[in-house]
């Protein structure tokens, strides 16, 4: 059976998802595709899915009964009324970094799921799905002893004009948010964010770069810059300090060039290449899933849980080096 999918918001990843479905992955079909941007939508069917139907509206396109399963990559302040629908529908959902732009409207997503009764949403943290990532959380089981500090940095080369001080959390230190939760296997207690003075290359709305200080109920303290502007490539850096030793994120392979009396190393500079085999693995495991009805990955409640973080993030920012304390509800028992 090709699982029949509909993609909401066919911008940047919406056009590399659906690419990665029609041309790299098994099981899949691009049958349908929405964006407020028609065009958009239209230029993705006639380069990538010359089968699929454009829909005026993702809700059209969740209801369509052509469609079996939603992937939602519009902006993230549209997420939640399409997994909303998604959930109501009873259709599997992929849905892009942030679930929601607020805790609030993540945990309305949960809640939904619970009533429905069954998992139907894989949030999109591919970086757990990630080789290097996979390797280090092995490494730290194995090897380094109980983990007792975290250094790690995400560093973009730069960004427009409309990403401001807010969305060095929500958009960027969102994926460090989620992934540290996993490789330690933790929650977090407490944020504070420290603010260096400001790079030169930083816009008028911008305070970058960046710390943030997260602090887990096993009392692993998490060091995470967050220079967005550092222009010379994009670059994410990650090393785990244990009892018995320390573990490092590889780097992306490299080849390594002798040249002008240099030892040199390509850095990478766009997102899309850094983790391109995660995104592959990801929704591989996304179609499995959605073919049985369901979901597996990255659960709402990872996706609520990052929002939690994040907004105590958010309001850090505003408290001048202050801690500000994360609470973690109870977990309802479909994401036990
Ligand atoms: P983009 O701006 O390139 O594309 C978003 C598209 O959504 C645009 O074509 C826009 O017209 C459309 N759109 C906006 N509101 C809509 C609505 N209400 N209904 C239907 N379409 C709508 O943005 P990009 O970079 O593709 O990001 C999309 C999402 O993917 C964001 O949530 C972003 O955080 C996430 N993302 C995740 C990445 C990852 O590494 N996992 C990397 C880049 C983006
Ligand atoms: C972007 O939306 C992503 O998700 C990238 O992975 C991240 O590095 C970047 O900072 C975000 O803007």
């Amino acid at each position: 059976m090709t699982l029949r999918i509909g993609v909401i918001g066919t911008g940047a990843i919406g056009r590399d998802h659906a690419r990665r479905i029609q041309q790299v992955l098994s099981g899949g079909e691009i049958v349908a595709l929405s964006d407020v941007n028609r065009a958009s939508a239209e230029a993705v069917r006639a380069d990538i899915a010359p089968n699929a139907e454009v829909f005026a509206t993702g809700e059209e396109l969740v209801d369509s009964p052509k469609v079996d399963a939603v992937l939602v990559t519009s902006w993230g302040t549209t997420h939640e009324q399409y997994v909303l629908a998604a959930i109501a529908a009873g259709k599997p959902c992929f849905c892009e970094k942030p679930l929601a732009t607020t805790a609030e409207g993540a945990r309305r997503i949960v809640d939904a799921e619970v009533a429905r009764g069954k998992r139907l949403v894989q949030v999109g943290f591919m970086r757990r799905y990630d080789a290097g990532y996979v390797a280090l959380k092995d490494a730290v089981r194995t090897h380094t002893g109980a983990p007792i500090m975290v250094h790690a940095a995400h560093r973009n080369p730069a960004v427009p004009e409309q990403y401001i001080t807010p969305m060095a959390i929500h958009d960027t230190l969102i994926h460090e948010i989620d992934v540290f939760r996993w490789l330690l296997d933790d929650d977090y207690v407490s944020a504070r964010v420290i603010f260096p003075r400001k790079a030169a290359r930083s816009h008028g709305k911008l305070r970058d770069p960046q710390i943030v200080v997260l602090e887990t109920a096993r009392g692993v303290v998490i060091d995470v810059e967050i220079f967005v502007n550092c222009h010379y490539g994009y670059d994410i850096q990650c090393e785990v300090v244990g009892e018995d030793g320390i573990a490092r994120l590889p780097e992306p392979m490299a080849i390594q060039m002798r040249l002008d009396a240099k030892l040199q190393n390509a850095i990478l500079t766009d997102w899309k290449d850094r983790f391109v085999a995660s995104y592959d693995v990801e929704l591989q495991d996304f179609l499995k899933a959605a073919k049985l009805g369901t979901a597996s990955g990255p659960t709402s409640w990872d996706g609520y849980m990052a929002a939690v973080t994040s907004d105590a993030c958010v309001q850090a920012q505003e408290r001048d080096g202050e801690a500000v304390a994360i609470r973690t509800p109870a977990r309802p028992a479909l994401y036990a």
